[in-house]
This record gives structure tokens, C-alpha cells and sequence, in this order.
């Protein structure tokens, strides 16, 4: 059968780059984007675009069957530091959407949906080395709570309904083509585009506040590989550990410099601070490797050579 494919949160970081690559996996007409605003315009201009609040059940339906929809990927979140900032708007976005997409894929409207969660179901109860994929989940912020519930709703609507929900739990995501919001790990998109602008930044995290990360691209594959694994191999359906790289602010700084020498970084920490904090430094992920073959590409060299590589060719 063919995928038809809908995206809420398709203008957002991880969005606008998903959208793109299951465009070219599906065909551009099979992949319907959708945000309360307007995309970038890549995703404007090679597929179908509607303006969809990711909470309206009733415009979500509607749009599932104009198009014959069967897969919708869900990535319409508020992250970690706005949503210490608005925790009651953070719940009812990050919940609702959630809970609207799980009951039209219970009551037969979709076949699949995909959820992220984060790292942020961890607390700082979470041995923070190596953090196992079954572990203690107190998160201490609101965006972490969100996250921990969603989890327990889909693997709730799995157990009971027979829903097809696949979930990963992102590390922070790494990116140059569209720039994150409102989240703790967003320094170490902000600290390239600053590098190649004023060779110079002001970090909101401590040097040596250890953190795992990825680059987009992994996450995208990660994405599209779960979500086409045989369904007997989904043996979690909470959600997946995932893993590539984990990193300070002082080494990727370090990076940055063998790229751009003049490159100098400061220290002034705030409130996100205690989120980093309450998250683990490094994560495994050998389930995700060995139920549905996950690999990572990137390093945080290759990373930094790529990234720098695409900021200079756009400057230029
Ligand atoms: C955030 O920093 O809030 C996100 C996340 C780790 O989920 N990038």
C-alpha cells in the first residue's frame, strides 16, 4: 500500500529537514506538511502545505482524509526552557497533540504514528553514564514530565489498542539548515552560526557540562528506520534510547577552533543550567542497535566539518 505521509511541526528543526527527506522517500504529493505557520521555503515550494494547530483533533481528521493519510508523524513540541517558562501551555501542547493523534490511530484513521520523546524523561535520579534504556524516571522539568507521560500513554494505546506508535528519545539535536527553540541543548547549534558571524560566544552552559548529542542527518535516518522496521522488531513502543555523540561546551569549542583559530568562547551560565543538569551525559543505546540495526554516521568532527562547510558555501 502506498505511504502517505502527515507532519505536524513540519516548520520546526526537526520537521522542515523530515519533511524533506520523506518527500524524496515517498514522493512529494505523499507528504503533506503542516504547522500553525508557514514552513521555510524548500518545504513550501516541494509538497502540500497546511496550516494545522497540532492540538485540533477535529482539522487533523479532516486533513488525514482529504489526503488518504495512513502515517503521521508528530513534531509539534515546546521544549525544555520555554516550557519551564509556560508550563501549563507546554502540557496541553506537548499532551493534547499526543493524546489527538493516538485516538485517530486507535480509532483506525492512521496505521502508524511517530512520537519523539528526549532525553529529558531523565532526572537527576537517572545514573547519568551510560544511562540504560529501562532506568528511574523522575524528570525535574516540565517539558521532561510531558515527555514521560507521552511515553506511558503510547505504550498504553500499544498494549491496549493495538495502535502502532514508535517513539525515540532524542538526544539534542544538531543542525544548520533550520535553528532549534526554546531548548537546553540548542548552544551547540547557536555556537556555529556565532563562530562563523563574530567568532565569538557566550555559552549559557558551564565548560564542562557534558550532554549527548547528534546531527540531524543521524536523526532523520534513525527517524525513517524505525519507522520502517518490521513491526515484531518494535519491541519497545515507550520509547528507544538513542545515541551518537556526547560532548562539553569546552570540546566543542575546541572543534570550532582547528576550523576558525580566532574562535573564543565564554561562560555565563543561567537557568538552563540546572536542566543540563538533570540530564544524563552519556546514553546506551544497544537496544535500538541490535532490535532495529541503528548506526550512527557522524562524530563531532565530522559534524563540525560538515556544518562549517554548509555556513561558509550559504555566507559566501
Ligand atoms: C531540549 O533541549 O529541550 C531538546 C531535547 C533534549 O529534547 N533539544
Amino acid at each position: 500500500m502506498k505511504t502517505i505521509v502527515l507532519v505536524l511541526g513540519a516548520s520546526g528543526q526537526i520537521g522542515t529537514e523530515l519533511t524533506q527527506r520523506l518527500r524524496l522517500l515517498y514522493g512529494n504529493d505523499n507528504v503533506i506538511a503542516s504547522d500553525i505557520r508557514e514552513a521555510n521555503a524548500e518545504v513550501m515550494a516541494s509538497g502540500p502545505f497546511e496550516i494545522i494547530d497540532a492540538t485540533d483533533k477535529e482539522t487533523i481528521l479532516a486533513t488525514i482524509k482529504k489526503y488518504n493519510v495512513n502515517q503521521v508523524y508528530l513534531l509539534a513540541a515546546m521544549l525544555s526552557a520555554t516550557a519551564e517558562k509556560m508550563p501549563q501551555k507546554a502540557w496541553d501542547l506537548n499532551m493534547n497533540s499526543l493524546l489527538a493523534v493516538l485516538d485517530l490511530a486507535k480509532d483506525k484513521h492512521i496505521e502508524k504514528v511517530y512520537w519523539p520523546s528526549s532525553i529529558a524523561v531523565f532526572g537527576p535520579t537517572t545514573p547519568k553514564e551510560n544511562t540504560p534504556q529501562k532506568t528511574i524516571m523522575e524528570p525535574s522539568t516540565v517539558y521532561g514530565i510531558s515527555k514521560v507521560s507521552g511515553e506511558f500513554w503510547c505504550n498504553y494505546y500499544y498494549e491496549k489498542y493495538g495502535v502502532d506508535v514508535r517513539s525515540l528519545r532524542y538526544p539534542g539535536i544538531i543542525s544548520w539548515k533550520t535553528k532549534p527553540g526554546g531548548g537546553t541543548t540548542d548552544y551547540a547549534v547557536d555556537i556555529y552560526f556565532k563562530a562563523l558571524k563574530e567568532e565569538k560566544y557566550e555559552c549559557f552552559l558551564s565548560e564542562n557540562t557534558r550532554l549527548p548529542m547528534m546531527y540531524m542527518s543521524d536523526a532523520v535516518e534513525a527517524t525513517i528506520k524505525l519507522m520502517q522496521a518490521d513491526s515484531k522488531d518494535v519491541k519497545i513502543r515507550n520509547g528507544y534510547n538513542l545515541a551518537a555523540i556526547d560532548f562539553t561546551p569546552k570540546e566543542i569549542a575546541l572543534e570550532i577552533k582547528k576550523h576558525i583559530p580566532e574562535f573564543e568562547i565564554t561562560y555565563k551560565p543561567d537557568f538552563r543550567q540546572q536542566i543540563a543538569d538533570s540530564w544524563p551525559q552519556t546514553i546506551d543505546d544497544s537496544q535500538a542497535r541490535k532490535d532495529w540495526n541503528w548506526k550512527h554516521k557522524f562524530d563531532l568532527k565530522a559534524m563540525t566539518e560538515d556544518i562549517i562547510f554548509n555556513l561558509q558555501k550559504i555566507k559566501n
